[in-house]
């Protein structure tokens, strides 16, 4: 039987993706993003598919809803927003299994899917997801990090997280290798290369941190850059902006050429920033989402100053 793992190349994806591949070891890993899914879907042919942390796009949703009722197995395993385009219930009907949850790692819910079927340390990897997507204030992960050393743990999180941001693992075929060595039982740290690819990224962070604490700006209870480079650490660099600041909420932007990218962090849980992302961004024709604790916007060229000024009515802090 041919499994097939469609996974997103961050680090809760990868390590959903490993947690499918430890249950699955056969299956082949394949790497898309919510954009690229409808089409990546139609080219799989498998008798089984999991998808793992993969979000709808609003445009897509309907087809894809259409091409899951025509697929062999699908197990889809996911924890962003299900778009206004199509009802959720409507995706259980379609798929053999679908656990969606908000607020909750895609490598935790699908790790407590297949817990009983692989060995009990793969629970490492689902605490690596979740601590990667800042999903590790969960009831389940809380209980778990209790089991084993988390300075261990933490280290090798941010082996993945770090060492995918320098250019020799950023391609698909070195994220396949670390979410094999994942699969197998071994760690992060034990894949060449990837602990000084790390270290080199959190040099650079480092670097970052510098730049924006002489450069950001504020506008209200916003702190923000505009078109610094971030050396790949578009969160940290929002991030950054509001620590520097002493702001709540902290902006990276980019200004593209047909659109600008903002990412959004906040130094405080108070805030849900997807909601504010979506809600900012609308109001100037972009649009906007991701998870409460990391979200972004894209908004029209020329629309910033306006964007800035409806996200700040909109913190009450
Ligand atoms: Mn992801």
């Amino acid at each position: 039987m041919k499994t097939m793992i469609l996974t997103h190349a961050d680090c809760d994806g990868m390590c959903a993706g490993a947690i499918a591949l430890a249950r699955f070891p056969d299956a082949n890993v394949f790497f898309t993003k919510p954009v690229s899914l409808y089409h990546d879907l139609q080219n799989t042919e498998a008798d089984r598919i999991i998808i793992t942390d993969i979000a709808l796009t609003k445009r897509d949703a309907p087809n894809i809803l259409k091409l899951f009722g025509e697929k062999n197995e699908i197990l889809y395993f996911d924890h962003h927003i299900v778009p206004r385009t199509i009802k959720k219930q409507e995706i259980g009907k379609k798929v053999k299994v679908f656990i969606h949850e908000l607020d909750t790692s895609s490598s935790e819910i699908i790790y407590r899917y297949y817990q009983k079927d692989i060995p009990r340390e793969r629970v490492w990897i689902a605490i690596y997801g979740a601590i990667g997507d800042y999903s590790d204030d969960t009831e389940f992960v809380k209980e778990r990090i209790l089991n084993w050393d988390r300075r261990a743990l933490f280290f090798e999180v941010s082996t993945i997280v770090l060492g995918i941001k320098n250019d020799e693992f950023e391609g698909y075929d070195a994220k396949r290798r670390i979410v094999r060595t994942l699969a197998r039982g071994e760690n992060p740290s034990d894949v060449p290369g990837l602990v000084k690819s790390a270290k080199e990224a959190v040099n650079r962070e480092f670097d970052l941190y510098e730049i924006i604490k002489r450069k950001a700006k504020v506008f209200g209870n916003i702190a923000y850059t505009k078109d610094l480079p971030s050396f790949g650490f578009r969160g940290p660099s929002a991030l950054f902006a509001a620590t520097t600041r002493g702001k709540p909420l902290g902006l990276y932007v980019h200004t593209r050429e047909k659109y600008i990218d903002i990412t959004m962090r906040a130094r405080t849980k108070k805030l849900r920033l997807n909601e504010l992302a979506e809600d900012a961004a609308e109001a100037v024709k972009g649009s906007g989402g991701g998870h409460p604790e990391a979200a972004g916007a894209k908004i029209p060229v020329g629309s910033f100053n306006m964007f800035l000024k409806n996200l700040n009515k909109l913190i009450q802090i």
